[in-house]
């Protein structure tokens, strides 16, 4: 709740943002939700454009978003998440627009997602005209009230977030907004520390729904993938270890 954001189109106010994506200014959305229902494989991958953590330093600072975004495309990546917080993760809108770019005339591209710390409507203006298909929502970033108002604020632009949950207590908020997909962080926000079974603990709260799962982080190879798939998990979404990558199939082998 301590996470200040940089506003990263200066002399563009809330309002202009508000107004240029009412004037329809904004590309064409795809369905994030059918995106990863429909993947050929399953679990779905969301493969990550991330140059830089907090938490592991430099990953890969130059790296060419749009030669990275269509990598992953070819590679049957359902999803292309775009870092765009400059700060921590040296990541910014300018690469998640030219992700989009690089992928747009494929015939079945893959969703682009923001991934931010969203803490306020203008970020999902931002999101849309900047070619994101949908946002990150971060449960321990928000009060529920906060949360649940970016939630419905980003469903009002037709984009159906994904809802990022740390622990049972946050996933028991996730589940009042009814989302249609939740991730679960398998990294700890506050220590960095990485438990893969953070997904699976969890897994059990929403087999009886409709909830597309995923988890997120930590994913080192096709043999994590696999574990997750026996636990009911719809998708996977990876960063650090694609990055470094030569073969971004070989995370999907069934
Ligand atoms: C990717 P990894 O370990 O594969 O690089 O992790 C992704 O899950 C991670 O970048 C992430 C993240 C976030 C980043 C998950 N939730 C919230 C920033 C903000």
């Amino acid at each position: 709740k301590d996470v200040e954001v940089a506003k990263q189109t200066p002399g563009t106010s809330p309002k202009d943002l508000k107004t240029l994506v009412a004037m329809n200014l904004s590309p064409p959305l795809l369905s994030f939700v059918d995106r990863l229902k429909s993947a050929e494989k399953k679990p779905a991958l969301m493969a990550e454009i991330k140059r830089s953590s907090p938490s592991k330093g430099p990953i890969a600072m130059n790296a060419n978003a749009a030669q990275q975004a269509l990598t992953y495309a070819l590679s049957g990546a359902s999803v292309i998440s775009v870092l765009t917080e400059p700060t921590w993760f040296k990541g910014s809108l300018l690469d998640m627009r030219l992700a989009r770019q690089a992928i747009d005339h494929l015939p079945n591209r893959p969703a682009i997602l923001r991934k931010d710390f969203i803490l306020e409507e203008y970020q999902i203006d931002e999101a849309r005209l900047y070619g994101a298909d949908t946002v990150l929502l971060i449960v321990a970033c928000l009060t529920e009230e906060r949360l649940r108002t970016l939630y419905a604020y980003s469903l009002s632009k037709g984009m159906e977030p994904l809802v990022e949950v740390n622990n049972t207590k946050e996933m028991e908020v996730a589940l009042t907004l009814k989302p249609k997909v939740v991730g679960v962080n398998n990294r700890n926000l506050h220590d960095f520390q990485v438990d893969m079974a953070n997904t699976s603990r969890l897994a059990d709260m929403v087999k009886e729904s409709e909830v597309v799962l995923c988890a997120l982080s930590g994913i080192k190879d096709a043999a994590d993938v696999d574990t997750y798939v026996q636990q009911g998990v719809g998708a996977v979404l990876v960063g650090e270890a694609l990055m470094r990558a030569t073969d971004t199939r070989a995370f999907i082998r069934n």
